[in-house]
């Protein structure tokens, strides 16, 4: 049995030395190393070159090492196997802490004070409004936004979740289905998008959506906040929003080319928070071994857990 590691853009010598440490009886190899490609039984990847499954003619089963998996459906040569992506309370809570982190960032107003602080300026205007006065609004509450959607409503925000499918997330106030989008989105200041990147969802976040946003609220403009996928996003509409007030800030993980080049408005923009693409990381110690635990079930004629539906492309 061979277990081929394909991971791009993350350091790969973590992950090979903790499936090593997980498989012994397993031979683990690189994908930058020599190896009989029919001698592949399983792969354990994030972002591989597209055509190299479709080149592992005996492959069994994909261990996606991330929980979007977009970049594996836009290769047009993936075979259809059974692909098992992320869920694990590592990859959820590191996400939850950044959220949570952001929303109170943003209505405690520490961008401004740190401006404030820099001009050596003592801040004597109001106090920011409480959380219960801040609306925050989850579209893509799955695993993310609804784990995020608990820990915000223990900090006192005024939690709600728009789910296309009329999903319910327990103790969260729920829009669902097209004809409540309007309405959800009438009553969020800020809107936290956790969305998988699909045919339905590229490009979601544009001005249309942002006009849509409350005007009303108590930080005195919409923010938005994307660690979904770039793909999601309009850069060119949320730096018109940013500069017309259709928007009042915005923070970005996520972006429509990463890393994030450096001819781009947003890396200087004053309303924009650009992190890069790290709100929640895959650390190989947890997830690599969520991975073995989803082979070993493989192996033994056991479903494996947190297989994507190639139709719905999440
Ligand atoms: P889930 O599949 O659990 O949740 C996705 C949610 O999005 C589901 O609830 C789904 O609805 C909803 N959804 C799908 N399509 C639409 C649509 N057109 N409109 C509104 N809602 C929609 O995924 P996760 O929560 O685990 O992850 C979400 C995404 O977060 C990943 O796909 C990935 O892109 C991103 N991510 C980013 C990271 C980062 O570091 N920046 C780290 C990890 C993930 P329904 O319940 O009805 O199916
Ligand atoms: C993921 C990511 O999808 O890190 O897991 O973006």
């Amino acid at each position: 049995m061979t277990l081929l590691v394909a991971i791009s853009g993350w350091p790969e010598e973590p992950w090979l030395a903790r499936f090593r440490s997980l498989l012994p009886d397993l031979k683990v190899v690189s994908q930058h190393a020599e190896y009989d490609p029919a001698a592949i039984d399983y792969i354990a990847a994030w972002k591989p070159p597209h055509g190299l499954i479709a080149g592992l003619p005996n492959l069994k089963a994909i261990l996606y090492l991330g929980a979007g998996v977009d970049h594996l459906f836009a290769d047009p040569s993936l075979p259809d196997l059974p692909i098992s992506r992320v869920v694990d309370d590592d990859l959820t809570l590191r996400m939850s802490e950044w959220v949570v982190m952001h929303c109170l960032m943003q209505q405690r107003g520490a961008e401004f004070l740190r401006r404030e602080q820099d001009a050596k300026r003592w801040f004597d205007g109001p106090d920011a409004p409480l959380a219960s006065r801040v609306r925050v609004g989850i579209m893509g509450i799955g695993v993310l936004g609804a784990d995020a959607a608990k820990k915000l409503k223990v900090m006192g925000f005024d939690v709600a979740g728009w789910s296309p499918s009329g999903r319910s997330v327990e103790g969260i106030e729920m829009f669902a289905g097209a004809q409540m989008r309007d309405a959800f989105l009438a009553r969020t200041d800020i809107l936290v998008s956790l969305l998988p990147l699909t045919e339905e969802t590229r490009g979601i976040l544009n001005t249309a959506l942002f006009r849509k946003l409350a005007r009303d609220g108590a930080l005195g403009g919409p923010i938005l906040i994307n660690a979904g996928r770039g793909g999601l996003q309009k850069e060119a509409d949320i730096l018109a929003c940013l500069d017309d007030g259709t928007l009042k800030a915005a923070v970005l993980d996520v972006f429509e080319i990463e890393p994030l080049p450096d001819s781009s408005p947003l890396w200087l923009h004053p309303n924009v928070t650009v992190t890069p693409h790290n709100s929640a990381g895959s650390d190989p110690e947890a997830v690599a071994a969520y991975a073995v635990r989803q082979l070993r079930a493989h192996q033994s004629g056991r479903p494996m857990q947190n297989i994507v539906d190639p139709r719905r492309g999440y």
